[in-house]
């Protein structure tokens, strides 16, 4: 039987590569819902070929919905557990429940096995960690990981369509020679907003009690729940950069024995969802604009350590609102579906 699904936070970026994907991977539902704050309430959507309008999410949307797909945001708060008391499955994008112990936190090429411990919820991660965690795990597997050191490249992406938006819009007044003032980044709730085109800002989100910030802690207390394993000793610096949709990553790893590069490489190319793309002599590698509006994570730049022998240095890229957001969720969806459990 087919599922009913809703989409909640339909007209964002998030949303609409939902749709985007429900076309692409020719997903089936006996039903769709699409569903949004007041505001994009009554807009129009196509979805395979057939038009959507836009309702306003209340809880009693949430009747008679099998899969509920949250795009993410604070709507999530009050909403998940409406539609999960009303019998709904919410995959959710949000960092709200990510890590609440009843809630599974899950990347189906990782830890697909924690779904079935759900009871209503299930959280998809940060784009981040995911990204991070589809380059690591194929490693992890063959020799664990003791030590990560990681660097984020971050797309605009991250921040929403307004986070695009405001990278387009600056580019294009800086061309004119106009002024712009910043509204978004590094985050709208925040009393200060820099200019990221022709620029990095090394602050994702909020500063916490032990000067990380929030993206960066997510990174650390993410994996920890992904891989089940606290002792993994994690140190992120998450920056963004002027880039659309995909996020890259400087990855420093330390393994328990010492990896060949060779080793790694073959762990990489027979991970489903992770592509090599190590070429340096003829200076292929991962680069973001490779990696927009596409499913694989790619890795390259593998490389020995020059003074720690179990050290492996890695460049990955992913698209942050596809793998790092609604296609995890979907991929999570389509599990679910493949083994009965909807
Ligand atoms: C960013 N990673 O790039 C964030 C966006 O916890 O799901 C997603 C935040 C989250 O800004």
């Amino acid at each position: 039987k087919l599922p009913r699904v809703a989409v909640l936070g339909a007209t964002g970026a998030v949303g609409q590569e939902f749709i985007r994907l429900f076309e692409e991977r020719d997903f089936q539902f006996a039903s769709l819902k699409l569903l949004a704050s007041k505001r994009s309430a009554g807009k129009k959507m196509m979805v395979k070929g057939k038009e959507y309008t836009v309702e306003e999410a209340k809880p009693e949307s949430f009747e008679n919905i099998d899969i509920a797909l949250f795009a993410g945001g604070s709507i999530s708060k009050t909403l998940a557990p409406e539609a999960a008391k009303r019998g709904a499955v919410v995959i959710d994008n949000s960092s709200t429940f990510r890590m609440d112990p009843e809630v599974p936190l899950v990347i189906p090429e990782i830890n697909p096995e924690d779904i079935a411990k759900h009871k209503g919820i299930i959280a998809n991660p940060n784009c981040s960690t995911i990204i991070m965690l589809m380059a690591l795990k194929p490693i992890y597997d063959i020799s664990r990981i003791k030590r990560i050191i990681v660097s984020t490249y971050q797309a605009v992406s991250g921040a929403g369509k307004d986070g695009i938006d405001e990278l387009l819009d600056e580019a294009s007044a800086i061309a004119k020679g106009e002024t712009y003032e910043p509204k978004i980044l590094p985050s709208a709730s925040l009393p200060k907003h820099y200019q990221i085109a022709y620029n990095v800002i090394p602050q994702i989100d909020v500063f916490l009690d032990n000067e990380y910030t929030k993206e960066e802690m997510k990174m650390v207390n993410e994996t920890h729940k992904i891989f089940h394993d606290d002792t993994i000793a994690i140190t992120p610096t998450a920056v963004r950069v002027p880039v659309i949709r995909s996020h890259a990553e400087s990855i420093y790893i330390e393994t328990e024995r010492p990896l060949s590069t060779d080793e790694v490489k073959k762990a990489v190319q027979g991970f489903k969802g992770a592509v090599l793309v190590d070429d340096i002599k003829n200076m292929v590698y991962p680069m973001p604009l490779d990696t927009s509006n596409k499913t694989d994570v790619a890795v390259g730049r593998i490389r020995k350590d020059l003074y720690c022998k179990n050290g492996i240095n890695l460049w990955v890229c992913g698209d942050q609102i596809r793998k790092g957001a609604a296609l995890n969720a979907l991929q999570i969806a389509e599990y679910m579906m493949n083994h009965d459990m909807i």
